[in-house]
This record gives structure tokens, C-alpha cells and sequence, in this order.
């Protein structure tokens, strides 16, 4: 006999677990894909931000999109907390810059799909992002220093823009040139950059 009723909006446990999911790494087409809006935050918004902050953690990284699990929507989870500090994830939902500062900013910056490479990249050094929170709910907040360079960098990959194309042709020639080589190799995943080989030296 079946007593009691299942609340559809309770996750069922052994749905609802955590999963790690393979990083994107360039030339992958999919990075430069415009991710679509989120429409409502329902179960299948809250397992994807399950997954994000899980293989953000193990990467380790600062930040990420969903478009960089190969996942084309407006999504990005964030935690800034210092190593000696306890965990401080976000989540932006459909995050927009609505106005950002003529004074600008240098950061070196990496990107989780483009591993083992950091550049100085110039930006706005305050922005005013709008966005939603997991509970679907909407906030405008003011950032600068490293907020603000996390939010644009994740915000451009929402709408497939990669920090490098902030960099000198170049540079960025070299970039994609030692990647596409890489891929040819197989190395698909950021597991092979892991070892610091000379395959994998820019210059
Ligand atoms: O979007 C991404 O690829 C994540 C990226 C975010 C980011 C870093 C630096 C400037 C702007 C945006 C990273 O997290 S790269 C890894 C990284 O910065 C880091 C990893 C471990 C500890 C501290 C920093
Ligand atoms: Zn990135």
C-alpha cells in the first residue's frame, strides 16, 4: 500500500546529487556560443548550479559559466573567498553590466577553459550588474577590484567572448595556434595541462 505524496517540488536525493562535468577547453566552437536567458529557476536551473559550483571547486577556479560545461545558458557561480577563509559561493542568474565606469582597471586574468595561461587584461574597474539569485529573486549590485573583473570575464563568456580576445592578434594567434596543436594531440580535457611539458609553453 502507497501512503503519503511526493512533493514535486522537493528534490529527490538520488536526483538530486552533485556532479563534476568536463570543462570546455579552446578551440571547443562552443565557447564562442551566446548563451539563452533563464526563464525560471526550476529543478533543472538548480541541479546546473549543483554541477557548476561543484567543478568550479575542483578545477580550482574563481568563477564560472555554464556555457563552459556546455551548457548554453545565462548561469554563472562565483566564490571569491581567500583560501584561509570559509566557502562564499554566488550565483548570477541572467547577469547584465547596466552601467560600468570610464576609469578602468589591469587585472591578469586565466580562464578555466584556456588552462595555463594568464594575461594582463584591461576592463571597466566598477560595473553595476543586474541578475537573479537561485531563489529566482532579482538584485542590481555595484562591484569593483576583483568582483568587478570576475563579473565581466563570466558575463563575456555568457555571450561567447573569451579574455583573449582582449589581447593583441599577436598573442592571441600564438594562444590559439598552441591549442589547436594540443587538440590535434587529443589532449581535450585539463587534465593533459596538467604536467608542464614544452608541448605546452606559449612563444
Ligand atoms: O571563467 C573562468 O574561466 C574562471 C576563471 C575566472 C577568472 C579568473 C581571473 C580573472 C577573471 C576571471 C578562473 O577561476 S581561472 C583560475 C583562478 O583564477 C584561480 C584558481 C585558484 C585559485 C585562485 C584563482
Ligand atoms: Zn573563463
Amino acid at each position: 500500500m502507497v501512503t503519503g505524496s511526493i512533493d514535486p517540488r522537493r528534490p529527490t536525493p538520488y536526483i538530486a546529487s552533485m556532479a563534476k562535468r568536463e570543462i570546455l577547453i579552446l578551440p571547443d566552437p562552443k565557447l564562442r556560443v551566446k548563451s539563452e536567458p533563464v526563464t525560471a529557476v526550476d529543478a533543472s536551473v538548480r541541479a546546473l548550479i549543483d554541477d557548476m559550483l561543484e567543478t568550479m571547486y575542483d578545477a580550482p577556479g574563481i568563477g564560472l559559466a555554464a556555457i563552459q560545461i556546455g551548457v548554453p545558458r545565462c548561469v554563472v557561480t562565483m566564490d571569491l573567498a581567500k583560501k584561509d577563509e570559509p566557502k562564499a559561493p554566488q550565483v548570477f542568474i541572467n547577469p547584465e553590466v547596466v552601467w560600468s565606469s570610464d576609469e578602468k582597471s589591469t587585472y591578469e586574468e586565466g580562464c578555466l577553459s584556456i588552462p595555463e595561461y594568464y594575461e594582463e587584461v584591461e576592463r571597466p574597474a566598477a560595473v553595476k550588474v543586474k541578475y537573479m539569485d537561485a531563489d529566482g529573486k532579482s538584485h542590481e549590485i555595484e562591484a569593483d577590484g576583483l568582483l568587478a573583473t570576475c563579473l565581466q570575464h563570466e558575463i563575456d563568456h555568457t555571450n561567447g567572448v573569451l579574455f583573449i580576445d582582449y589581447i593583441s592578434k599577436l598573442k592571441r594567434d600564438r594562444v590559439m595556434k598552441k591549442f589547436k596543436k594540443a587538440q590535434k594531440r587529443g589532449e581535450t580535457t585539463r587534465d593533459a595541462y596538467k604536467e608542464d611539458t614544452p608541448e605546452h609553453r606559449i612563444g
